[in-house]
């Protein structure tokens, strides 16, 4: 079973994330998230709208995903890609490069981000 991991906010669920982990999914046979934690999002001075709890059961619904688990550090992913035995970790290409320190564990995939929406756009639009 090829086993692919994503880490991510993913806050106010949109396109540009389901895009992103059904092309994740695609990649293999099975896909964790690795969810950032609310005090994780802290140290990315992000400010989920959803709590973590319900960003979780959000994502667990989407039937591109197979395992949802805590992102709660910047150290865990070599740790994650080991312990689950990850063949392939992705990325949408706004972090091109930045995990390239993953290939000694497995393959690294950054994929083109979705053009025109963010969370952050969304949050804006809808303060207008
Ligand atoms: N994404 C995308 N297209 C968009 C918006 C987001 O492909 N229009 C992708 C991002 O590139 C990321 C994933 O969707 O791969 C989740 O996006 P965020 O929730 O914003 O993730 P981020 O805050 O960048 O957290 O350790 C890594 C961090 O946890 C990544």
């Amino acid at each position: 079973m090829k086993k692919v991991i994503t880490y991510g906010t993913f806050d106010l669920l949109h396109a540009g994330h389901i895009n992103l982990l059904r092309r994740a999914r695609e990649l293999g046979d099975y896909l964790i998230v690795a969810l950032s934690t609310d005090e994780f999002n802290a140290g990315k001075h992000k400010e989920a709208y959803h709590s973590y709890e319900d960003r979780k059961l959000i994502l667990e619904a989407i039937k591109y995903v197979d395992e949802v688990i805590p992102e709660k550090t910047w150290e865990q992913k070599i740790p994650d890609v080991v312990n689950n035995k990850v063949d392939v970790f992705v990325m949408g290409n706004d972090w091109e490069g930045k995990f390239d320190f993953l290939k000694e564990y497995c393959e690294v995939v950054y994929l083109p981000r979705t053009p025109g929406i963010s969370t952050t756009q969304i949050k804006s639009d809808l303060h207008k």
